[in-house]
C-alpha cells in the first residue's frame, strides 16, 4: 500500500515515545511463560536459607548484578560536604511550618557540587518528626514556587505529623538525553561517564537522596531513624535502588515505577527494555542495552530488588489506566520479592493468590502495596492510602 505524503508527514511528526506505545504489548496472553531467576540460590548453586547466608551471599551478589547490569554505581566517596541555610522565610505555610532551603556543598578531588534540598518542619509541634523525603523529577517551576500540592501535599503531611523535604533532580543531573552529565557527572564524578557500570541520572538523583539523607541525621528536629523514601515512576525506580544502596530509609515507596522499577521485566508488557533504553539514555548504565529484546539473559529480575531493602519497609501502587507501567508486573514481582521478608526475615505476609481478585489495600507489615482507578500519576489518593501503611509501620 503506498501512503499520501500527508500521511507520511503526519507518521513522521507523531512522537517517538507515542510510537513505542503503539509497539508494546498489552495483551495478557501474548505475556511469555515466566521463567524467573530464583533469588534464594547463589551462583555457586547453593540454596540459601538463612539470614547469615543471604546477608552475607546471596545479597551481595543480587547487589552487584543490579548495580553492574542495570542502574550503575552510586559513587560513595567525597571529601566533604557542608550544609548551609539559604532561606528560611520564602514560606507558602507560615502558620503550619517552617521552611530551610539548604544549600548542600560536595567536594571531591579539588571540584564541588552544591544540590538545594527544600525542607518543611511543622511549627505547632515540638519534638523530632519523621521524616518524608519526595525525589521530584518533575521541572523546577518558572515562577519559582517550591511546592505543587497535587505532587507533594505538604500541608498534609505537615498537619499529620511529618517533616517533608524535596530536591529537584535536575540540580544533580538533568533529566535529559543531552544534558544529564551538567550536574554532579561533570563536576564531581566524571570517571562514571567512561564506565559501562557508571551511574547516569538515576545514580546521580539516588546519590542527592542521600546526601539529604545526611543533613536529616544531622538535624535536631528530625528523627532520622523513621525516614520515608518517596518517588513516583522514574522518580520510583530511583527510590528503590537508592534504597538498595541505602540502609537508612525506615520506608521506601515506589509508586508506579513500571519498566526498570517495580515491574518484572521479562513479562515485556507495556514499556519494555528496549523501549526505556531507546527513549532514556541517560538513566540506566550503558550495560543495561544488552538486555534491549533480551531480557531473559538477565540473571536478575525486579522481584529481587525488594530483598536488597529487606527487612525494611517497601511499598508498591499502581494505577488501573497506567498499563505502560504494567500494574500486574508490579504487583507480581512485589509478590514474590517478599519471600525475602517471609521466608529469610520470618514475617508473616499473605498476598492475595490472583492479582485479578484485590478489591482493596494490602498492609501487611513491612510490605504493602495498593492499586487504584485512574491514570498514571502520584495522587492525594495514593498519598492518603500510603500514609495508612506508614502510620502502622513507622
Ligand atoms: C514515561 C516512561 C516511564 C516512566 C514515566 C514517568 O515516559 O516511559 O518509564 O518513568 O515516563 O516518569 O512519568
Amino acid at each position: 500500500m503506498k501512503l499520501p505524503f500527508l500521511s507520511i508527514l503526519l507518521l513522521t511528526l507523531i512522537p517517538i515515545s507515542m510510537q513505542a506505545q503503539n509497539k508494546a504489548n498489552y495483551d495478557e496472553s501474548k505475556v511469555p511463560a515466566l521463567v524467573l531467576p530464583d533469588p534464594f540460590v547463589s551462583e555457586k548453586g547453593e540454596v540459601i536459607r538463612s539470614k547469615e547466608d543471604w546477608e552475607k551471599v546471596r545479597k551481595p551478589e543480587i547487589f552487584k548484578l543490579f548495580e553492574r547490569e542495570v542502574y550503575g554505581q552510586i559513587p560513595r566517596d567525597f571529601e566533604d560536604i557542608s550544609f548551609a541555610l539559604a532561606q528560611e522565610n520564602e514560606n507558602p505555610y507560615p502558620d503550619l511550618a517552617r521552611l530551610e532551603e539548604v544549600d548542600i556543598t560536595v567536594r571531591r578531588q579539588g571540584q564541588s557540587h552544591t544540590m538545594r534540598l527544600n525542607l518543611f518542619l511543622p511549627k505547632k509541634k515540638s519534638g523530632s518528626f519523621p521524616l518524608i523525603l519526595l525525589i521530584n523529577h518533575r521541572p523546577m517551576d518558572p515562577e519559582g514556587s517550591l511546592v505543587d500540592e497535587a505532587f507533594w501535599p505538604v500541608p498534609e503531611l505537615i498537619k499529620r505529623g511529618f517533616a517533608t523535604a524535596s530536591f529537584h533532580a535536575e540540580t544533580v543531573s538533568p533529566d535529559d538525553a543531552d544534558r544529564y552529565q551538567e550536574g554532579i557527572l561533570n563536576t564531581l564524578y566524571p570517571e562514571q561517564m567512561e564506565m559501562a557500570d557508571g551511574m547516569k541520572a538515576f545514580g546521580a538523583w539516588g546519590w542527592a537522596a542521600m546526601r539529604g539523607m545526611d543533613y536529616f541525621e544531622q538535624h535536631e528536629k528530625i528523627n532520622a531513624a523513621k525516614s520515608v523514601l518517596v518517588g513516583h515512576s522514574r522518580g520510583g525506580k530511583t527510590a528503590l535502588w537508592t534504597s538498595a544502596n541505602d540502609p537508612r530509609w525506615a520506608i521506601t515507596y515506589a509508586n508506579e515505577s513500571g519498566c526498570g522499577g517495580a515491574a518484572l521485566s521479562r513479562r515485556k508488557f507495556g514499556e519494555t527494555v528496549e523501549i526505556i533504553n531507546s527513549s532514556f539514555p541517560h538513566w540506566f548504565a550503558d550495560n543495561f542495552r544488552k538486555y534491549n529484546g533480551r531480557e531473559e539473559s538477565l540473571l536478575i529480575d525486579q522481584h529481587m530488588l525488594p530483598g536488597l531493602i529487606a527487612p525494611r519497609a517497601v511499598y508498591y501502587a499502581s494505577a488501573k489506566g497506567d498499563q505502560w507501567a504494567d500494574p500486574k508486573g508490579e504487583f507480581l514481582s512485589l509478590k514474590l520479592g517478599s519471600r525475602v521478608y517471609t521466608d529469610i526475615y520470618g514475617q508473616k505476609i499473605q498476598f492475595p493468590e490472583a492479582f485479578e481478585s484485590i478489591t482493596s489495600p494490602i498492609h501487611q507489615k513491612s510490605v504493602g502495596y495498593h492499586i487504584r482507578e485512574g491514570e498514571h500519576d502520584l495522587s492525594w489518593t495514593d498519598w492518603e492510602i500510603f500514609l495508612e501503611f506508614v502510620e502502622k509501620n513507622l
